[in-house]
């Protein structure tokens, strides 16, 4: 699925291209037989079925259907990469795993039998039911798209196979890398022999003893001399683990992150973190991406003198995460989550779902240079004092699946808010000078937040201002320059951003809100203040056409990045 090859030993299919589909509407997966179904239409995979002109819109329970071949009797496993927002896969009709929520990577173990074809369909639900699917909900301020919306791959599997593998820059000087392999076997195998290859050259090679069906394998590379990873030098290198007949190859930047007092620190230099809030959508392809856009998205974040981006409000996609690595953009990682009560966040249904989302992201994250922050939940009800057992619970989390990366989440209500002592990193949301206030009074507005820090004990910490924005109709230029103008939202990010870097010192990092414009979810109190159906805060339209503010991010984060000024 990516650009950069994860298997040179073991085979792995593409199953993209077109399958066939049926939208069957307002119908119970557990009532249907899916022996009778019939397949009316065809679909692209990946792709989101209603961003299409015919299924625009409509929500319901939908049908993929394609045949795989399988050459001999080995183990075999589809692997998803994300499907919109429930999904059961059946293998020659029987049913083998169902998932919720989009945005993560699941994989679905084919049961064994002889070679030959096997029919594969993917029941595929985007209505908003939050019994099955509490992850999405309606309200959410970006249009939720349905369907099998990333890559989707068939791996054939030998008996003993490497599940996954992290890696952690445990040093610097010199270059220390920790390698942690997760295997998983079929039949009982005591002993493996275990390769390491790191930019083409054998650095490991040993005969490991096993345990039990599964285990994890560590190792320390000692690498002098070796480049390190940073968004001025996004230096890669090749990592190639080999157990027995099966591979896992990945690229690894080696470099540390940590917050200490108010910085962020990546090898040991304080960031200043500049980007946006990014959403991967668009009028077209939904939240199916192709990789000619998300490899333009990363060309307008470049040319924009960005090294940040807030992925908004879910985990990004892999493809997008390497380009990253590549281009030197730090990504701060968040799981799904938007506005969410404390009703939701006392409901076990609700925090089990997260958990497992947590855990998927973080999978996929964790051999990528570039993230180097996770979060959670955007703006949920952090003033409720029930709320604070379950962020708690899931920055917890976090920190177990992932010690290395710090933890964050955008509170809304920064005066109020009673969880930030639980956060690494303190992440601002407001919108002074568009919801309230006029663009005079972001200076004073900042500086009270960053008071009121101070005041509760918490301004020793690394602070980021997370979303800040106005929205502008693409091509609205007016003399009065107000609001929903090009001139008034550039002004303002104008404003914004040099009073944060260039007046001051004290923030570690700004995601503009937004990268590009996004059409809205929501309920007719939302639409009435989307025009177009669309949150318009973008610098660039949904087509990715700049406004006027793109070139002025573009002029000052150039003159703060690469001209040093202060
Ligand atoms: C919130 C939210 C964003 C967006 C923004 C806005 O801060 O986190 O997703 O909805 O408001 O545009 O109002």
């Amino acid at each position: 699925m990516s650009r950069f090859q994860h298997h040179r030993i073991r085979t792995v299919n593409s199953l993209d291209g077109t399958w066939d589909f049926v939208l069957l509407g307002d119908v119970d997966p557990d009532s249907l037989n899916i022996a009778a179904l019939c397949y009316e239409d065809r679909m692209a995979v990946p792709g989101c079925f209603d961003a299409t002109p015919k299924y625009a819109g409509k929500r319901g329970l939908a049908a993929y259907r394609t045949r795989v071949a399988l050459t001999d009797r080995s183990h075999y496993r589809l692997v998803f990469h994300s499907v919109h927002h429930w999904c059961r896969v059946f293998a020659n009709g029987q049913p083998l795993r169902d998932h919720i929520g989009g945005f993560g990577r699941f994989s679905v173990n084919l049961p064994s039998q002889e070679p030959g074809e096997v029919e594969i369909v993917v029941l595929v639900d985007n209505r908003f039911n939050s019994e099955r699917c509490p992850l999405h909900i309606e309200y959410f301020d970006w249009y939720q798209y349905g369907g099998i919306t990333r890559p989707v791959e068939l791996h054939r599997l030998e008996d003993l196979w490497i599940e996954s593998c992290r890696t952690v820059t445990e040093q610097i000087v010199p270059p220390v890398l920790r390698v942690i392999v997760d295997y998983q076997m079929v039949k009982p195998i005591k002993e493996a022999a275990l390769k390491i290859v790191f930019d083409g050259r054998m650095v490991l090679n040993e005969t490991v003893t096993l345990t039990g069906s599964s285990g994890q394998v560590e190792r320390l590379l000692v690498l002098p001399g070796v480049a390190l990873w940073s968004p001025e030098t996004p230096d890669l290198h090749s990592l190639e683990i080999r157990l027995n007949a099966d591979d896992l190859c990945q690229r690894v930047g080696l470099r540390q992150v940590r917050v200490a007092g108010q910085q962020i620190l990546l090898n040991e230099k304080p960031l200043r973190l500049l980007g946006f809030n990014r959403h991967e959508a668009h009028p077209q392809f939904g939240h199916a991406l192709p990789d000619q856009l998300i490899a333009a998205d990363v060309q307008q974040l470049c040319d924009m003198g960005c090294n940040f981006v807030r992925g908004s409000h879910y985990p990004q996609d892999e493809r997008f995460l390497e380009l990253c690595d590549e281009a030197g953009i730090c990504v701060w990682d968040e799981g799904i989550g938007w506005q969410h009560t404390a009703e939701h966040l006392t409901d076990e249904r609700f925090m089990s779902a997260q958990l497992n989302n947590l855990e998927e992201m973080v999978r996929v994250a964790q051999s990528h240079a570039s993230v180097i922050l996770y979060g959670i939940l955007n703006e949920s009800m952090t003033t409720d004092p029930a709320a604070r057992r379950s962020y708690a619970r899931l920055l917890g989390r976090l920190r177990e699946l992932d010690p290395s990366r710090p933890v964050t989440f955008a509170t809304n209500h920064v005066f109020e808010d009673l969880c930030l002592d639980l956060a690494d990193v303190i992440s601002v949301n407001c919108y002074p000078g568009w919801y309230h206030a006029e663009i005079e009074d972001i200076p004073n507005f900042l500086d009270q937040v960053v008071e009121h820090l101070d005041g509760i004990g918490q301004g020793k910490k690394p602070l980021i201002l997370s979303e800040i924005g106005a929205a502008a109709i693409p091509g609205w230029r007016d003399w009065n320059e107000e609001r929903w103008t090009e001139q008034y939202q550039s002004r303002l990010l104008e404003t914004v951003i040099c009073h944060l870097f260039l007046t001051h010192d004290r923030f570690s990092g700004l995601s503009i809100c937004q990268f590009c414009d996004t059409r809205t979810g929501g309920d007719v109190k939302m639409k009435m203040v989307r025009a177009r159906g669309f949150n318009n805060k973008g610098v660039v339209d949904e087509y990715r056409r700049p406004k006027m503010a793109y070139e002025t991010v573009k002029r000052l984060f150039h003159e703060i990045r690469f001209k040093k000024l202060r």
